[in-house]
């Protein structure tokens, strides 16, 4: 009897913003670790996940929506998408299902074009049209790119996504595992947890706010709870903590652009910050399965998302990334 070879490579997910690419790539890892919102541009950088089963490794690339930016920060992100296509082995071109396709969607097919690799449509939020409809949707993308499949699914409601790992599966090349069985992204944990608390103000927030806030973690140490509490500090035994004698301390500013929405992320008496904070310590405390002591404030950057320097330290660099 053969022995079945093992498959390992890069699939990068590309597409408009808000078609469902993070929740995909989270679904199908099995973890959340790329955030996702009901507004667009959610996704800044790119995410690499790791899924890994018995048959195959499949490196995940998260990517930002590709859009006309508006500013520099947008230019950065259609960058980190654009330049993911030509290092992968697969792309997932995801797409919500309609009938509607500009310019937008001529230019990612270019892209594609150009990049020269095995494409996958995936037709994601089916649960929100009349499945009727699909042939025809699938007829009009089919139009634009010469896929070499098309898989229809909802990945907030799981439907079908396991053909999605299949129709990956069938094009990866074969090779031995990067990584071991045991890693599931190249994100920090102070990455993901500035990224989870950039979520919950994304989610709190509302109009242009939210798309001009970026977070900086200043401080996170991890110390071990003592014997007995400190006045506020809760003891092991109270809290079901998966890993009940860790405190994390975090120290994180929400940068904003604008003086005027300095006011409303604070909102009446601090309300929006609480609200804010609670959820994004939550968040955080459920990452790292330990309690969580979390300060935010908030600061003005006039202008940053223009601002390269600020840009860059922030985060947000084509060069670091490499
Ligand atoms: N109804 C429905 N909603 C979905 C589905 N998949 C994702 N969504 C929702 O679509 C919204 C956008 O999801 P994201 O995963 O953040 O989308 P994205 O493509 O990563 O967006 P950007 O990072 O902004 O490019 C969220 O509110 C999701 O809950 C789906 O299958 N069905
Ligand atoms: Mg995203």
């Amino acid at each position: 009897m053969t022995k079945k070879s093992f498959k390992c490579g890069f699939v990068g997910i590309a597409g408009r913003p808000n078609v469902g690419k993070s929740t995909l790539m989270n679904h199908l890892i099995g973890q959340k670790i790329a955030i996702t919102s009901g507004k667009p541009q959610t996704t800044r950088s790119r995410i690499q996940t790791v899924y890994t089963d018995e048959s195959c490794q499949i490196i995940f690339l998260d990517t930002p929506g590709i859009h006309k930016a508006k500013n520099r920060l947008g230019e950065y992100m259609d960058e980190v998408a654009l330049a993911v296509l030509s290092e992968v082995d697969v792309i997932l071109w995801l797409v919500e299902p309609s009938d509607f396709s500009g310019e937008g969607e001529k230019f990612i097919a270019r892209q594609l074009k150009l990049a020269g690799k095995p494409v996958i449509l995936v037709m994601n939020k089916i649960d929100t049209v009349d499945r009727k409809k699909l042939p025809r949707f699938m007829d009009l993308y089919r139009s634009l790119y010469p896929f070499d499949e098309i898989v229809p699914v909802s990945a907030l409601r799981n439907i079908n996504t396991e053909s999605v790992l299949e129709a990956i599966k069938a094009r990866l090349p074969e090779g031995h595992a990067f990584y071991d069985e045991d890693t599931v992204t190249d994100q920090t944990m102070r990455q993901i947890a500035g990224e989870i608390i950039r979520e919950k103000a994304l989610r709190c927030l509302n109009e242009e706010v939210p798309h001009g806030i970026a977070v900086e973690i200043s401080s996170m140490k991890e110390r071990k709870k003592r014997k007995s509490a400190a006045p506020g500090e809760t003891r092991p035994e109270d809290v079901p903590y998966e890993d009940p004698d860790t405190i994390w301390d975090i120290e994180a500013n929400l940068i904003t652009e604008k003086d005027s929405h300095k006011g409303i992320i604070i909102g009446k008496g601090g309300s929006m910050l609480k609200k804010i904070g609670t959820q994004a310590r939550r968040g955080i405390e459920e990452m790292t399965g330990a309690q969580v002591n979390l300060k935010l404030f908030v600061k003005v950057r006039p202008d940053w998302r223009d601002n390269p320097q600020l840009m860059r330290t922030l985060g947000y660099d084509l060069k670091s990334r490499r």
